[in-house]
């Protein structure tokens, strides 16, 4: 203990929520069932390393930025520990933030709380290793489900870059009411993925219906790589400053975006099943979509952009664009195996070239 004092790390052995007690022989039973991560101040940086055993635990923000807060969750059959405690502060987190939760199914939380967002001085590191991990940065409204609290309270805002790394295993990562400053990394290995951007909450407001937004705002270069499996990137409201790139490797993609706002690229890439694109009132300056083999089935609708290229691939391919601008030129092909394009709605695609492709009538 006298240790950890020395490092900054202040263990707090008193539950801070009501947690149930547990009694002496229930406790026994927890230690074998749960696991320990161990946490680590080093000139600044905060390390955060789990064990093989499933990990849970919430990073949260306080009232001083330099104060982080750990407090473990229940995952894989027991209450996580800390350095052996339910939850610790550690002061003097003045830059990056390191997490490696190693094997088993572990569950990490990234949030601000009790009116405060969520100041990350530097980098945020996550790698969660094998196992089926979830990895969430930031929410949507608040966690309360009256929605009475600031939602500013659930904000993250990570000052330099964000990296995810899951591995092996099917992998959900959620971000949300994020902002980052440099670039996003994002690789969820192998396995069935999910990388969600949750980003709309009901309103707290019961007289309408409307959604709040807590958007996701990327300063840097957002790459996202979903490795092999069936992978799934949904969700609405990013916006970011340079570019984004989706790299999906062997397995069915689903790729459902909604609402994203990138200044420079969007590049889709995605490997030889049938995959699924879908994209609304998605805008940037230069847009490309290439789907590989498979019968893969794209839609574009209400798009802005100068230039778009759409190359399918091989396989009997399903193109549909509507109400979609480009001011640049327009360049859609399907390859070996053919498949239709249909246009709808009101399109203004400034120098359409396609090829190998049926255009289906305009039913709209
Ligand atoms: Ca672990
Ligand atoms: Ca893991
Ligand atoms: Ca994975």
């Amino acid at each position: 203990m006298s240790k950890n004092s020395k490092l900054g790390l202040k263990p707090i052995s008193k539950p801070r929520t009501s947690r149930r007690r547990l009694g002496i022989e229930s406790l026994e039973k927890r230690e074998l069932m749960a696991g320990n991560v161990t946490a680590v101040l080093n000139k600044g940086t905060l390390t955060i390393t789990g064990d093989s055993l499933g990990n849970g635990f919430i990073i949260e923000g306080t009232d001083d930025p330099k104060v982080v807060r750990i407090v473990g969750t229940a995952q894989a059959g027991g209450d996580t520990t800390i350095n052996g405690s339910s939850y610790i502060e550690i002061s003097g987190v003045t830059k990056q933030i390191n997490v490696n939760t190693n094997g088993g199914d572990d569950n990490v939380v990234v949030m601000g709380t009790g009116g405060t967002a969520m100041t990350i001085n530097r980098n945020l590191k996550i790698e969660t290793g094998s196992g089926n991990d979830s990895v969430t940065i930031g929410q949507a409204g608040s966690t309360d489900t009256e929605q009475t609290s600031s939602p500013l309270a659930q904000s993250v805002n990570i000052t330099g870059y964000l990296y995810i790394k899951t591995e092996a295993g099917d992998d959900t990562i959620a971000i949300a009411n994020t902002k980052v400053r440099s670039l996003t990394t994002i690789d969820t290995g192998d396995g069935d993925d999910s990388l969600l951007f949750p980003t709309t909450s009901p309103d707290d407001d019961d007289s309408d219906s409307d959604e709040e937004v807590f958007a996701v705002d990327i300063t840097g270069n957002i790459q996202l790589r979903m490795g092999d499996g069936e992978d799934t990137v949904s969700g609405s409201n990013v916006k970011g400053a340079k570019d984004l790139q989706i790299f999906d490797y062997e397995g069915a993609a689903d790729i459902v975006l909604t609402d994203f706002t990138i200044k420079s690229k969007i590049q889709i890439v995605t490997g030889n099943e049938l995959d699924t694109i879908e994209l609304d009132n998605v805008k940037t300056n230069t847009m490309q979509i290439a789907t590989n083999d498979g019968d893969d089935q794209i839609h574009v609708d209400n798009g802005e952009y100068k230039s778009l290229l759409i190359r399918a691939g091989d396989g009997y391919d399903a193109i549909t664009i509507s109400d979609t601008k480009t001011t640049s030129g327009t360049q859609i092909q399907g390859e070996k195996g053919g498949g239709t394009l249909l246009l709808q709605g009101y399109n203004q695609l400034r120098k359409l070239k396609k090829k190998g492709l049926t255009q289906l009538e305009n039913i709209a």
